[in-house]
């Protein structure tokens, strides 16, 4: 790893403390207490236990620290200008079912912006990290975007609508829409690690709809730091947290926004 600021080792000691746990309940799925959200949404006692050690760590570091998580929601609510912002377990539904497809997200922000961000799939072994101007990496390598430049060569990835989506023909029609103008799309069932392989240049961009703020935050500073680009959409001023994302390899990105302004997916 060549990043070295205080919170990138500290996000890192702390992923490295908490997948432990992690590693250790996806051996063992069917022990886990798991309960439901929503449709479709669920949690376990691995998501939980696995965000205590995450915020313990964090805390001993700053106890004053602002902390956004997917499970707890916000702890010391004043602190806007630093803030953690936590997913412990992002790709749920991958993980209850054995798919390794999952991974630990944890982003810094300072003063409403991501400073640096942590993305960890335990199984694999893949630590993607990024500092804001100095570049991002996986596990000690230098990453970046794909270079690709043309959307119909273009490999995406995509997630949702979720159960409880109030606009599934919407995304559904947004997905044929999409499908039909690039080379391909997936859709493997963790936003953070989407946007990992975005950073890495295993896929060329990336849309979802309705995301929460944690699933992503991330996110946000890796694919940047490799060189792409990320957008916001239709954006809902009253929930902050909420997200409509865009995140490309930057040369496909105007082409690919088009896309979507196109009449037949309203
Ligand atoms: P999660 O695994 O932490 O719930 C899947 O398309 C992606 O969307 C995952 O990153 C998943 O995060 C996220 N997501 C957020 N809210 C969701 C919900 N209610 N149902 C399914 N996926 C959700
Ligand atoms: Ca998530």
């Amino acid at each position: 790893m060549r990043l070295n600021s205080p919170q990138i080792n500290l996000i890192t000691k702390a992923c490295m403390k908490a997948s432990r746990s992690l590693i250790r309940d996806f051996g063992e799925i069917e022990n886990l207490q798991v309960s439901t959200k929503g449709p479709g949404d669920f949690v376990s006692s691995a998501d939980k236990r696995t965000e205590k050690i995450l915020i313990e760590e964090l805390q001993k570091a700053h106890p004053d620290y602002g902390i956004v998580t997917e499970e707890t929601g916000i702890i010391n609510k004043s602190n806007m200008k630093n803030r953690w912002i936590i997913d412990p377990i992002d790709g749920t539904m991958n993980f209850l079912n054995s798919i390794p497809q999952f991974a630990i997200s944890v982003g810094y922000e300072e003063e409403g912006e991501i400073k640096c961000g942590v993305i960890f799939n335990p199984i694999m072994n893949e630590m993607f990290c990024a500092e804001k101007g100095n570049g991002a990496y996986l596990n000690n390598k230098r990453i970046r975007v794909s270079k690709k430049k043309k959307i119909k060569d273009a490999l995406l990835v995509t997630g949702g609508p979720k159960g409880l989506s109030k606009i599934k023909e919407k995304i559904f029609s947004e997905y044929i829409n999409i499908s039909l103008n690039v080379s391909n799309v997936r859709k493997f069932g963790s936003a953070a690690l989407d946007m990992a392989y975005v950073a890495c240049g295993r896929f060329d961009g990336y849309w979802q709809r309705e995301l929460n703020y944690w699933d992503i935050a991330a996110g946000i500073i890796i694919v940047k730091e490799a060189g792409g680009f990320v957008d916001f959409f239709e954006e809902d001023l009253n929930s902050p947290l909420k997200k409509n994302i865009l995140a490309t390899n930057s040369n496909i990105h105007e082409e690919l926004k088009d896309l979507f302004k196109k009449k037949d997916i309203e």
